[in-house]
């Protein structure tokens, strides 16, 4: 399998994790490419009509997307521990991948407004609406830290995604001040070494 991603890319992260996390890697070529939604790669554009990253070609030349469609996909091709619970879990572990999603929606939304867009056209309601997205984001996930068990699942590696992405972006954002608990909870995934061999550059 191709997986055409970006090592700055919060969504193809979770992907490269999960990879890791399920002994997939072996069986994935990692084809790194630039995007930007006002010059979109031709390569990636004949893969994925969204030209988007991530996006997962498999052997016999079905391309998926997104990264949550990935992400489960993967989950279906191991026999170990799965990322994303079978059980009664399995909704709540998606909620929180689509609240992470959400979150990371708003990040990158506010990195194209301050990185791509020219400054005569920056409008600062619109990063702060999104900013709001943000924080709201993190206040929830600060709640949850303290009931998440040890299993690193698909949603606790969105919630590592989207911490390590606003780390790289965002890093005079102090997310951790207000909220130890998730700082707390952060300083033990970071060591793990899916997330130490995927980090941002
Ligand atoms: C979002 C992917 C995305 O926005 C997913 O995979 O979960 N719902 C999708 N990817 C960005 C790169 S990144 O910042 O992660 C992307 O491909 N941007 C290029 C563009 O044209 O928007």
């Amino acid at each position: 399998m191709r997986l055409w991603h970006n090592p700055a890319s919060p969504f193809a992260r979770k992907v490269r994790i999960v990879a890791r996390e399920t002994g997939l890697l072996p069986r994935i070529e990692e084809i790194a490419v630039m995007v930007s939604p006002v010059n979109p790669n031709a390569d990636l554009a004949a893969k994925n009509p969204l030209v988007k990253i991530p996006a997962l070609e498999a052997n016999d030349g079905k391309v998926l997307y997104d990264s949550s469609v990935i992400c489960e996909y993967l989950d279906s091709l191991h026999s170990g521990e799965h990322v994303i619970p079978s059980d009664a879990t399995r909704w709540d572990a998606l909620r929180l991948q689509s609240l992470c999603d959400g979150i990371l929606d708003a990040a990158v939304l506010c990195r194209y407004e301050t990185f791509v867009r020219p400054e005569a056209y920056r409008w600062n309601d619109w990063i702060k609406g999104q900013f709001t997205k943000i924080n709201n984001g993190l206040d929830a996930l600060a709640a949850e830290a303290p009931a998440w068990n040890a299993h690193f699942s698909i949603g606790q590696i969105g919630v590592a995604c989207v911490l390590g992405y606003l780390d790289f972006r965002f890093a005079d954002e102090n997310w951790r001040g207000p909220r130890p608990q998730l700082a707390k909870w952060y300083e033990g995934v970071r060591q793990r070494a899916s997330f130490l061999a995927t980090m941002p550059v």
